[in-house]
C-alpha cells in the first residue's frame, strides 16, 4: 500500500493528484505545519531524515523528493500513461519540466516567500523595518527580475502547446502545477500571464485534481 506523508498546504498535494490520475489506491497521512514557523513537524523525520514533504512509502520503500516520487509512480504504476514515449522530443520536454520545477523556479519562489517574511511576525517588531528594506532590495535586484524572466518563458512555452510536454497531460504538468500555483499565490503571476492563468483554471477543473483536494484536506498556499 502506498502512503503519502502529506504536509498541509504543500508540494505534496500534487502527488495526490498524480495518484488520482493513475487510479492507484493510496492512503494519506496528514501532517500539520508549526503555526509559528510554518515548518514541518518532527514526526516527518521518522519517515525520511530530511523531514520534508512529499515523502511516500510503498510497502518498505521510502521515496522522497517530488520529481523522484513522480518518476517512481509513473514508472511503476503508469503502464505507459502520463509520460511520453522514451526517445521522443516530447519525452525530453517532459524530463526538462520535471527537473525545472524544483531545480529552477521553486528556489526563486521559496526565496520570495522567505524574504517576504522578514518584515512580519515572528520577526521581532523592532527589526521588521530593516527586514522589510532588505527584502525589498533583494526583490528588486534579484528575485523580481528573475521571476519575470521565468514566467515570461513559461508563458511563451504554453503558447506553443497546451501542456508542458506536448498535446496531452503528463506528470510534468502535475509537477509544474505547484510552482505555478505558488507564483500565483505569491503575487508573481498576475494579469500579464493569461496562458498560465488558463493552465491553472484548466487543471483546477479536472476531476482528478478535485478528488486529490478532497483526499488531502484544505489546501491554501503560503503567500
Ligand atoms: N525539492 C523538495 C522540496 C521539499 C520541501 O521543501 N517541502 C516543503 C513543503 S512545500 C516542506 O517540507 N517544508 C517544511 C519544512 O521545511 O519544514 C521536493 O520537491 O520534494
Amino acid at each position: 500500500m502506498i502512503i503519502v506523508h502529506h504536509l498541509e498546504n504543500s508540494r505534496s498535494q500534487r502527488v495526490l493528484w498524480l495518484l488520482e490520475e493513475l487510479g492507484v489506491p493510496y492512503e494519506v497521512k496528514r501532517y500539520a505545519r508549526d503555526p509559528k514557523t510554518m515548518l514541518a513537524p518532527p514526526e516527518l523525520k521518522a519517515i525520511h531524515p530530511l523531514g520534508k514533504s512529499p515523502v511516500i512509502t510503498d510497502d518498505d520503500t521510502v521515496i522522497a523528493e517530488s520529481g523522484a516520487i513522480m518518476d517512481y509512480l509513473v514508472e511503476r504504476y503508469g503502464k505507459g500513461r502520463l509520460a511520453p514515449a522514451p526517445g521522443t522530443p516530447e519525452r525530453l520536454r517532459y524530463t526538462y519540466w520535471m527537473h525545472y520545477a524544483e531545480g529552477s523556479i521553486m528556489p526563486l519562489l521559496v526565496m520570495k516567500l522567505i524574504f517576504s517574511r522578514l518584515s512580519k511576525p515572528p520577526v521581532p517588531a523592532l527589526i521588521r523595518p530593516i527586514g522589510g528594506l532588505l527584502a525589498k532590495g533583494v526583490h528588486q535586484s534579484f528575485i523580481g527580475p528573475n521571476l519575470t524572466t521565468h514566467l515570461d518563458f513559461i508563458e511563451a512555452e504554453l503558447a506553443k502547446q497546451p501542456w508542458f510536454a506536448g498535446p496531452a497531460l503528463t506528470a510534468a504538468d502535475i509537477q509544474m502545477s505547484f510552482p505555478l500555483e505558488a507564483a500565483s499565490a505569491r503575487g508573481g503571476a498576475g494579469n500579464g500571464y493569461p496562458r498560465i492563468a488558463a493552465f491553472l483554471q484548466t487543471i483546477h477543473a479536472m476531476p482528478g485534481y478535485k478528488a486529490a483536494l478532497q483526499k488531502g484536506g484544505p489546501y491554501e498556499l503560503l503567500s
